[in-house]
């Protein structure tokens, strides 16, 4: 590529941030420079990749996915990506009142200098901080107002299986796994800037638009009937798909990333290492959205995690690793796994641990040998809802007394802390499903007081209000409104603390309902919907992730005057039970799961049956396999020792 193609400089913005970077909360968020921070010079390389989370440092440092993307990006020789979060409302104030533009961390260059900026949406929530920090790089917040010298806008994370609220902002979004889609991007702009940007910003998106993987959201118009739903979604181009499928990394052993994960300067969510264990989940717990969308499961071998824990803890010096995945306890050789992990540790300080997994002994039985050095981290079950009739509509099948029966094999190996995680607003849900959240932990605490002979053990029983997401047996649910979600969660602590000697021992940790129905607006809502993000956004919205920022009226009033003129409200969006055949803004992007087969999960979750686990039992056609040309890949591997391969 020739020099005078670029129209980017790449240059440090370092001394004119440096002189605000006094004045502000927390200034080494903004300095870079962590351990295995990247920085590559600019020249050397064709194409410049902006990677945002868009929340604060601390959040977004920690983030697997876009540390995996960063890696794999910077090992390419052509390819250099930075990394940029959102900035807090004080430092961005003096940026605008120095003209100083939204930069990376890596090279503090500005992001308006690079071809793509990268974004991993998480949580929608994330929205109005995506348009902040577009405004505040001089990059125009709508995709019409960008020219070929902007940086193409990629969405990517699991919010962007439906990423219509933001189809006026994002130029395209990513379906699925990251790995190789970044690859091929970076393919293709290199080859239209190497040819002289031919046909501009349109011909580059129409070339990415043929990207598997890629949706590029303004080449598909949608219409709307009189009754607000959408009529249609039809392709404004032949030559981009119909439907845009999702992209799948089936060999995770290929893909050991991070290698050398990021050390955060400053404090942040997540201090640990994090090695993803297997990636999907088939155990159909219906509100999940995370397990539908990644399905087939595809396990990392015994050998493939041995050498990334052992790389993992070298290159950060951390001293402890989490086993991530969605239920890393159903890695199909997770006994050995943990039993050779404790053994290789066993005279270590690392400390060994696994996410929130299902209420099952087994899992205790895991905790145990995780911790055998000593390293005890908390532990932390997720039984999702309170009555076991709730657990049957979610499919999250567990009974009353094996839950308290696991809660006190816990505390009578030695665990005094133990976290309980519910949802309230379910559907179906009663106030007595919640109710019985409230039982489950007086009976937990009597039980396990007696097994192991303390008074001072503990529990936490942690609940988020549900929001029905694309993609979901729950797609069509009609979603709780903030009053119910309040009143259940008032019923509930009342309950907890009818009974000081037991409710004492009994922690209670939730949000009220209000931010959930912003969620739920934004996770199931249409093009229509940008608009009141955009308002938001202009009336100051800004980390709606953060209570201290989330302004529900302003939301309120936001979508209030937004949308009367579609005929729609914020209710319509949220409360609103959908029909069977009505066009679902996200019908046109496959994660490979059958619009049938998710209608009829729905009709059983109502009717209260369960469904199997199809990693251990037959195939019951959710559709992903042979949609995407994909297949459930367990072990055992009969492989055995966890091999020291890095030396
Ligand atoms: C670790 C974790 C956290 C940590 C760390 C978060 C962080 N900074 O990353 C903490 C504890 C802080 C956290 C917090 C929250 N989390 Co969390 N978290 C996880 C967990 C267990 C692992 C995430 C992960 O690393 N996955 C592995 C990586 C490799 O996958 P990935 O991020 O999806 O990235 C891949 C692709 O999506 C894609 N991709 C991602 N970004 C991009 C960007 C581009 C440009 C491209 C091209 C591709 C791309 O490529 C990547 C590689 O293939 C997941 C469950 C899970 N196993 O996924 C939940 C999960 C992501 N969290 C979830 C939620 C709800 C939250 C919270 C909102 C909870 C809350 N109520 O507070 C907050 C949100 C925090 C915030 N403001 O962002 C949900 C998301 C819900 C959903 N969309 O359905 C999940 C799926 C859990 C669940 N089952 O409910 N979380
Ligand atoms: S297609 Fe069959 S095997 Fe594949 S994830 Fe769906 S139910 Fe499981």
């Amino acid at each position: 590529m020739t020099a005078e193609l670029r129209t980017a400089t790449g240059e440090s913005l370092y001394p004119r941030l440096e002189p605000l970077l006094a004045q502000v909360q927390k200034p080494i968020q903004y300095v870079g420079g962590e351990l295995n921070a990247q920085a590559k010079p600019w020249e050397s390389t064709d194409v410049h990749w902006a990677l945002m989370y868009p929340d604060a440092y601390e959040v977004g440092l920690p983030n697997q996915g876009l540390m995996i993307l960063y890696e794999v990006l910077n090992e390419r020789p052509d390819a250099l990506a930075e990394r940029t979060y959102a900035v807090w409302p004080d430092l961005a104030g003096l940026m605008r009142e120095h003209g100083v533009p939204q930069f990376t961390v890596d090279g503090h260059r500005s992001v308006r200098d690079f071809d793509l900026l990268g974004v991993s949406f998480a949580t929608e929530l994330g929205y109005t901080n995506l348009l902040e920090a577009l405004d505040l790089a001089g990059v125009p917040i709508h995709v019409g107002d960008r020219d070929e010298t902007h940086p193409v806008v990629v969405a990517g994370g699991h919010a962007a299986f439906n990423p219509e609220p933001v189809a006026d902002f994002v130029d395209c979004a990513v379906l699925g796994d990251g790995e190789q889609a970044v690859g091929d991007i970076t393919d293709v702009v290199k080859a239209w800037k190497a040819q002289g940007r031919p046909g501009g910003r349109e011909e580059l998106l129409a070339r990415l638009a043929r990207v598997d993987g890629v949706y590029v959201p303004r080449f598909y118009a949608v219409s709307y009937g009189a009754d607000g739903t959408i009529s249609a979604v039809t392709r404004t181009r032949d030559d981009v798909p119909a439907k845009v499928g999702k992209r799948t990394v089936m060999d995770l052993d290929e893909w050991p990333y991070p290698k050398t994960p990021l050390v955060p300067l400053a404090e942040s969510v997540h201090e640990r290492m994090s090695v993803e264990i297997f990636r999907g989940c088939t155990r159909g717990c219906r509100f999940c959205q995370a397990g539908m969308i990644t399905r087939p499961v595809r396990e990392r071998t015994i050998t493939g995690i041995g050498s990334m824990v052992e790389q993992g803890l070298k290159a950060t010096g951390y001293e402890e690793v989490g086993l991530l995945s969605l239920s890393s306890a159903d890695h199909s050789e997770i006994g050995q796994v943990a039993k050779e992990l404790a053994d290789r540790y066993e005279d270590s300080k690392v400390g060994l641990s696994l996410p929130s997994t299902r209420v099952d002994a087994f899992n205790v039985t895991l905790a145990n040998e995780l911790s055998r050095n000593g390293r005890r981290s908390g532990l932390t079950f997720a039984p999702e809802g309170g009555s076991e009739r709730i657990r049957r509509v979610i499919n999250k099948t567990v009974s009353k007394e094996d839950l308290v029966r696991t809660v006190t094999t816990a505390y009578a190996n030695g665990w005094t802390q133990v976290k309980l995680y519910f949802m309230c607003g379910l559907p179906t849900e009663t106030d007595e499903d919640v109710l019985e959240i409230a039982e489950l932990a007086v009976e937990v605490i009597r039980a396990g007081r007696e097994a192991s002979g303390r008074k001072d053990i503990r529990c936490t029983v942690s609940i988020g209000g549900f929001v029905p997401k694309p993609h979901t047996p729950f797609q069509w649910a009609s979603q709780a409104s903030a009053e119910t979600i309040d009143s259940r969660l008032k019923l509930l602590r009342q309950a907890i603390n009818s009974d000081r000697r037991i409710g004492r021992s009994i922690g209670l940790r939730y949000h009220d309902g209000k931010p959930g129905v912003i969620e739920g607006l934004l996770s199931r809502g249409d093009r229509r919907v940008g608009r009141v993000i955009e308002r938001v956004w202009r009336e100051g919205g800004k980390f709606d992730g953060w209570s201290e920022h989330f302004s529900f009226d302003r939301w309120v009033a936001a979508a209030a005057e937004e949308l009367a003129a579609f005929g729609v409200d914020l209710d319509w969006y949220t409360t609103r039970e959908r029909t069977q055949h009505e066009i679902l803004p996200w019908d046109h992007l496959d994660s490979g799961l059958d619009k049938e087969w998710l209608w009829d999960d729905w009709q059983e979750a109502l009717s209260e049956e369960e469904v199997a686990d199809c990693r251990w039992t037959p195939c019951y056609d959710c559709g992903v396999c042979p949609t995407m040309g994909t297949e459930i890949q367990i072990g055992p591997t009969g492989r055995s020792l966890l091999p020291l391969t890095v030396v």
